[in-house]
Formats: structure tokens, sequence, C-alpha cells
């Protein structure tokens, strides 16, 4: 597409963030756009952010579960970016830093070797990481009701918004990532719970994934990126007051409160 059109859309989705204002979905206006052109879009958002100083943690996975697909009403997983702005610092994230936010529980990988290439396996992916950590994932849609078809979400920076990690680090190989259980509560009401499993399988084969679509795009995941593998649960709304928990078999507590 052409690239002011993209530049101008992305201004559109900083802005709504930045003033924490829900937007029309825009293929409301602009129904021709492809995955492609949301990648495009994406790609104008993430330059925006760059030339404003912000820095790269990691890209991260999406609608990579059958929990989050049913949920969002899409059928294909997608891949967008945390920054360093975006990581939470404490134990409390207010209300009004966001539209509408809900929150997921995720396994993150820390990445001690670049992975580049098309073909990447999970195998490869677990011998380049040097940690596995738990976080909760705070996405917060720019669409009004968080509906959106995937070039939408996709130009959205895959609804990214804020994290927050886990403080326990585990070595990837002690672990069976894909049968490691997760139950997410709020104010000590289990709200959902799932296993590495349900993330395509395996968490690490999310991040293969990720590195093959990188790699159509001539990118590649580098050592020292924090990666998300995507929500293993649904997302769950949040609300002021909530108290939010989830328990990742072996891996630890990660805890948040939402003022
Ligand atoms: C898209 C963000 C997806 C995940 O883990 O599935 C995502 C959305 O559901 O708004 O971060
Ligand atoms: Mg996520």
């Amino acid at each position: 597409m052409d690239r002011t059109v993209a530049k101008q859309i992305a201004r559109y989705l900083v802005s709504a963030e930045e003033d924490r204002q829900e937007v029309s979905r825009i293929t409301l206006e602009h129904p021709e756009l492809s995955v492609e052109d949301g990648y495009q879009i994406q790609e104008e958002l993430v330059l925006i952010k760059l030339e404003a100083g912000y820095e790269i943690v990691g890209p991260k996975m999406g609608l990579t579960s059958q929990a989050k697909m049913k949920q969002m009403n899409v059928n294909e997983p997608i891949y967008g970016y945390v920054f360093n702005y975006m990581v939470a610092t404490g134990q409390e994230i207010s209300m009004r830093d966001f539209i509408h936010p809900k929150v997921e529980a995720e396994i993150a990988f820390v990445l001690g070797k670049d992975i580049e290439g098309s073909g990447v396996t999970g195998a490869q992916v677990l011998a380049a990481t040097e940690y596995v950590l738990p976080a909760l994932e705070i996405i917060d849609s720019r669409y009004e009701n968080f509906q959106f078809t995937l070039p939408d979400v996709i130009a959205d920076n895959a609804s990214s918004s804020k994290v927050v990690f886990g403080t326990k680090l585990g070595r990837p190989n002690d672990f069976e990532l894909d049968l490691v259980g997760v139950t997410l509560s709020i104010n000590g009401k289990i709200k959902d719970l799932g296993a590495g499993a349900a993330v395509v399988g395996h968490p690490a084969h999310s991040v293969a994934m990720l590195a093959n679509m990188l790699a159509r795009k001539g990118l590649k995941l580098k050592a020292g990126q924090t990666i998300l593998t995507g929500g293993i649960t649904g997302a769950v709304m949040l609300h002021v007051g909530d108290a939010v928990s989830a328990k990742f078999d072996g891996l630890g507590t990660v805890d948040f409160r939402v003022t």
C-alpha cells in the first residue's frame, strides 16, 4: 500500500494509544486492507515509536491458542512488538493508562543467541534460549469494543499495552513447557486456566513460528530479546480494584493490582 497512507493510519493508532481513546477500526474505512497491509502499517507504527526514543524489548506472538482465536474470532497467529515503556515496574497499574484493558497469562523466552532464517524448529529455539519466565500481558486494543479483523489488530501492534514479568527465571530444559499448568485468578477466583501446550502445541513452537514469520521480512530474533509466546488463557477484562494473580507450575507467581 501507499506509504503515506500507511504512515497516516499508524499515526491515527499511536494517537489513540497516547490519548487512551478508542477509535473506529481501520478496515471500516479501508475494507480492502490485507494482512500484509496490516504489517506495513505496524512497521510504520514501530518506526514512530523508535523515533520517539523507545526501545524494542522483543517481538511477541499473539492469537496462538484456540482460546484466544475463538475469543477474538480470528484464525491465525500474528506478531507485534513490546517496547520498553510497556514493561511495568511496580506491582500496581493504573486504569487511567488504558482504554479497556484485558489480562492474559503467557510464558516468555529470553534469548541467549540470535535465531535467524526460515524452517526454524522448537528444538532450535530451546537451544538458543537462556531463560524462560512467566508473564502477565495487558492488552488494550485501540478499537471500539475490542473488535477487529486480522489486518486491524496487526496494524494496532497486536493490542500491545503493558507487561508484568515474573521474577523467577527458569532454564528452558528444566521444564516440559507444554505441560506447565497455569491458573489466572482475579480477587482470589480462578478466571481461566490452561497449559503451555495451548500455545500452538508448545511455547517454543510459537517462537519458531515467529522466527519464520520474521524471516520472510528479512528480520531475525536477537540475543537479549524477551519474547512473549501468546496468551495460554483467554484474556480477562480488568477493573479498578482487581488483584490479579497467575500461578505457573514451577515458574512461580505473577501478581499486580489495578488502581
Ligand atoms: C490481540 C493480541 C493477542 C495474545 O497473546 O494472543 C495477544 C488481541 O487479542 O487483542 O497478545
Ligand atoms: Mg498476548
